[in-house]
């Protein structure tokens, strides 16, 4: 038995095309090309670096701040010798965040023509360097000589869009916490965070013109306004009040820092359901005093929805949107839009009157009016739309570049590229990393929409279901998503995101035809964990 057994994995490695390739990189996400070159290059602390363009600031000061810690130096400007040296030098002709990198014995070169092909491209090379340079803490033995081997790496995304959420509203993560998990994310080349920052459970956000959204809505639990568990699927300690909101300066300082790793953050304001938080502040704003409607959400809340028909709704948005518009400089915002309860509003009178004046025939046309009138005020505030999926399917008076995300399964993302609108693919069978890994008592997750482990996060391609050859044009990108409800701590947040995201980072950025799980795995169980262990992330190990 054990004789077949390994001639069967001898036969099975030899079905697997062992390019060059395979031996030499651990880099994740897998670069387009690479190729091995004779040799190695040490860097020491004699290297200097040359950079004659600004657009490389970042990316250097990256590989300073690690070089700082792990090897105790800082490497120097300098032209001259023309060996033992790093250039990054400016080629507009590479797209934004495409990167070439060239690793002889005697230099390296680095091109890019945007901050995130440079940033790309030192992450690169940091991956070809010895795992200690990721530590975070000084060390006490700083290692002096890092060997990179000689090779040569033309890159460039597959797709453009490649995100991550976290739910700081079920849970509320630190700003300690959400940097991390953004500079783990720029590690891995994914380059959208997308924070939801406000739920039924919590509003997380600091807005100054209505404070109670956070003196009220950023608590829950004993003496507070909103009960501890909102979601009967909530878990954690009942009996103490969980509370955290985000100041304007912490979000100011959380964008800068991303900003410096090609990050760029999607805030999400969770409307008009998902909403309990906000209603409890601010009943006389958003909700009709005169609506007997009694619902509840699929995850059981109840009347958490602000109400549509109501001027002081859109009122109340418009100025919070403006203070998000002046935090976040991201092109788009989230406005949530998914899971409107069944019921919502159907006693209220201000909709009532609202569906008369504008011949609105359902709660769905309702629902479509909100959205509209929500992407001019987007507009209003030079911001572009981004909604769950349900948003898009009874209204199609938004603007064309409004974005989708599709999670409900791989159908509707398909649909609707198939019929020309812009999406990004968060099928929560494949992307929702709030799902178990396996099946199994006491597995951290839901179960809901998985079990869904690393090999089957990997196997996702987000364009294989599409039938027309056009409909991938609109298929932004992919987009993982981390909610909170069952993510208690950071360390269940880590072991539910890693590794997981490093597959997301590959079905992201690599091309698809140069994705093989076996190769995927090797690198990322023989080197990726060791990266993720030398930052302390509490990622899981089993692959199974
Ligand atoms: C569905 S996905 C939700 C979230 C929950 C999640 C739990 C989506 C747009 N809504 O509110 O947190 O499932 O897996």
């Amino acid at each position: 038995m054990k004789v077949l057994l390994s001639l069967f994995l001898l036969l099975s490695l030899a079905a697997v095309p062992l390019s060059a390739e395979t031996h030499v990189h651990t880099i994740i996400p897998k670069p387009q090309l690479f190729q091995p070159l004779q040799g190695t290059f040490t860097l020491t602390e004699q290297t200097r670096f040359d950079t004659a363009t600004p657009l490389a600031a970042n990316a250097l000061e990256y590989l300073q701040q690690q070089l700082q810690l792990n090897a105790d130096y800082t490497i120097k400007e300098g032209t001259s010798p023309r060996h033992n040296h790093i250039a990054y030098l400016l080629d507009s002709t590479l797209k934004d965040e495409a990167y070439t990198l060239r690793i002889t014995q005697r230099n390296i070169v680095i091109k890019a023509g945007s901050p995130s092909g440079f940033f790309y491209a030192t992450v690169s090379l940091m991956q070809l360097m010895d795992h200690r340079i990721w530590s975070q803490e000084r060390s006490g033995v700083p290692k002096k000589a890092w060997e990179l081997p000689a090779c040569y790496i033309e890159d460039a995304p597959r797709f453009r869009w490649r995100g991550m959420m976290l739910d700081s509203a079920r849970n509320f993560f630190s700003v300690a916490y959400v940097k991390k998990f953004i500079d783990r994310m720029a590690q891995y080349k994914l380059n959208v965070f997308h924070w939801h920052l406000t739920d039924d459970e919590g509003w997380r956000l600091e807005i100054k013109a209505y404070p109670l959204l956070t003196e009220v809505g950023a608590k829950r639990g004993p003496g507070t306004r909103l009960p501890f568990a909102l979601y009967p699927a909530m878990r954690g300690p009942k009996d103490t009040v969980q509370q955290g909101y985000y100041t304007q300066e912490e979000i100011r300082d959380v964008v800068a820092y991303a900003a410096k790793r090609s990050v760029s953050i999607l805030p999400e304001i969770d409307t008009p359901a998902h909403a309990k938080a906000a209603v409890t502040a601010y009943p006389e704003l958003l909700q009709d005093p005169g609506d007997k409607s009694r619902y509840t959400s699929v995850q059981k809340v109840g009347n958490n929805t602000m109400d549509p028909g109501l001027k002081s709704t859109y009122l109340f948005l418009d100025r919070v949107i403006e203070e998000v518009t002046a935090l976040f400089p991201f092109a788009y915002i989230h406005l949530g839009g998914d899971e409107i309860p069944k019921g919502a509003w159907s006693k209220s009178p201000a909709v009532a009157r609202l569906m008369q004046k504008e011949h609105l025939h359902n709660m769905k046309e309702v629902a479509a009016y909100f959205f509209t009138k929500m992407d001019r005020v987007l507009e209003k505030h030079d911001r572009k739309l981004i909604a769950w999926q349900e948003v898009r399917t009874h209204n199609s008076a938004l603007r064309d570049d409004t974005v989708i995300m599709a999670w409900r399964g791989d159908g509707a993302g398909q649909r609707a590229a198939e019929k020309g609108q812009k999406v990004i693919m968060s099928p929560a069978q494949y992307l929702y990393f709030d799902q178990q890994y396996v099946k199994k008592d006491g597995e951290h997750g839901h179960t809901w929409a998985g079990p869904t482990d690393t090999k089957e996060v990997y196997s996702y391609d987000p364009t294989a279901a599409l039938r027309s050859p056009t409909a991938a044009q609109f298929v932004q990108g992919v987009h993982g998503c981390l909610w909170s409800e069952r993510a208690l701590t950071e360390s269940i947040a880590d072991y539910l995101a890693w590794p997981r995201m490093l597959a997301l980072s590959e079905v992201g950025w690599s091309p698809q035809e140069a994705r093989h799980w076996s190769d995927f795995e090797r690198r990322a169980f023989e080197s990726g964990i060791k990266r993720l262990e030398r930052q302390h992330v509490h990622y899981r190990t089993a692959v199974k």
